[in-house]
């Protein structure tokens, strides 16, 4: 190949567009949360991402009805499941990874700080005997590390600050950004859960903020300010110019004493409790005991300075 051909065949691949993934949002109503399957055009190999396993606090009953409508989409789209992603344990939701694994065959993961967040609540539920390893799921993604969906490259970027172990995926020209962000009149998540921090948060956001402008920018939770319709998807360059909390900080110090001012009137989801013990375990609900009847345990005063509702 002449000099002129492979410097020319250089610059082209550098000024490829990055790969579009076909994403397609499930929105549970029940806790604002948006559930994701991401698809490549070129195979129609995808990833879901965040599934909710339905709970009804009120009378303790559970039902996979979110994650059997994620099944049943990606059956009718003819598309094969390569992966089940979580951006970080959920506190207001069970994930329905565990039981979608169970299903489907198919690997689960999540980013490998999971691992100081099992340590962390193992000692907050007091179970000694849980495996606080990361064995629960099938890979534990690192910073930086990278994965492919079908085509599509993928990359996992560490975006700790509403948990310690949030990650980020960006898959072509989308990112997952889930509890870091809102959309722009929304704002971001808070960081008061155990391992929270608003600091940490705001440099998550920043690096998210470097990304490319037209990054597409999908979130993990609508709470549908003032009414509106429920939204999740945005931009990178949407996101700098009108984040309701971000374009007012200029500085981490802004920003940080604005989160934990709010964070300090917010009372824990009301799922907190029983949330954490199940999505610890990827999703999987504790085992039946000698009745048949599985039970959840909660700490009592555990979660200090958190305010009533
Ligand atoms: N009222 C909701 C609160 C859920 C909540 O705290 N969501 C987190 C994400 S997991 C958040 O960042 N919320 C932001 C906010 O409420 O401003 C519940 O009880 O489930
Ligand atoms: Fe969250």
């Amino acid at each position: 190949m002449d000099q002129t051909r492979a410097s020319l065949e250089t610059e082209t691949s550098a000024n490829v567009a990055p790969v579009r993934p076909d994403v397609t949002v499930f929105f549970d109503q029940r806790t604002f949360s948006a559930q994701y399957v991401v698809a490549d055009p070129a195979t129609g190999k995808c990833a879901i991402i965040d599934p909710v396993l339905d709970f009804d606090e009120k009378s303790g009953a559970t039902s996979t009805e979110n994650a059997d409508k994620l099944l049943a989409f990606v059956r009718e789209k003819e598309l094969t499941l390569e992966w089940i992603l979580d951006t970080h344990p959920h506190a207001d939701h069970f994930s329905a990874a565990g039981y979608l694994k169970d299903k489907t065959g198919v690997p689960i993961a999540i980013g490998e700080k999971v691992v100081e967040v099992q340590k962390l609540w193992k000692s907050i539920y007091n179970w000694p005997d849980f495996r606080a390893d990361g064995s629960q799921w099938d890979r534990l993604f690192t910073d930086g590390e990278t994965f492919t969906i079908g085509t599509m490259p993928a990359k996992v970027i560490f975006s700790p600050g509403h948990t310690l172990a949030s990650i980020t995926y960006v898959i072509g020209d989308a990112a997952f950004v889930h509890d870091t962000l809102f959309m722009p009149d929304s704002g971001t998540a808070r960081c008061d859960f155990p391992g929270g921090s608003a600091k940490r948060l705001w440099k998550s956001i920043q690096d998210i903020l470097s990304l490319p402008g037209e990054t597409r920018i999908f979130v993990g939770h609508d709470y549908q300010p003032g009414g509106r319709e429920p939204r999740f998807e945005s931009t990178v360059a949407e996101q700098r110019a009108a984040n309701s909390h971000i374009s007012k900080c200029e500085t981490e110090a802004e920003f940080v004493a604005v989160r934990e001012a709010r964070d300090k009137t917010l009372p824990m989801p009301k799922l907190i409790l029983h949330a954490l013990q199940v999505n610890m375990n990827a999703g999987r609900l504790p085992a039946p005991e000698a009745n048949g009847k599985r039970y959840l345990r909660f700490p009592l005063d555990a979660l200090e300075g958190a305010a009533w509702s």
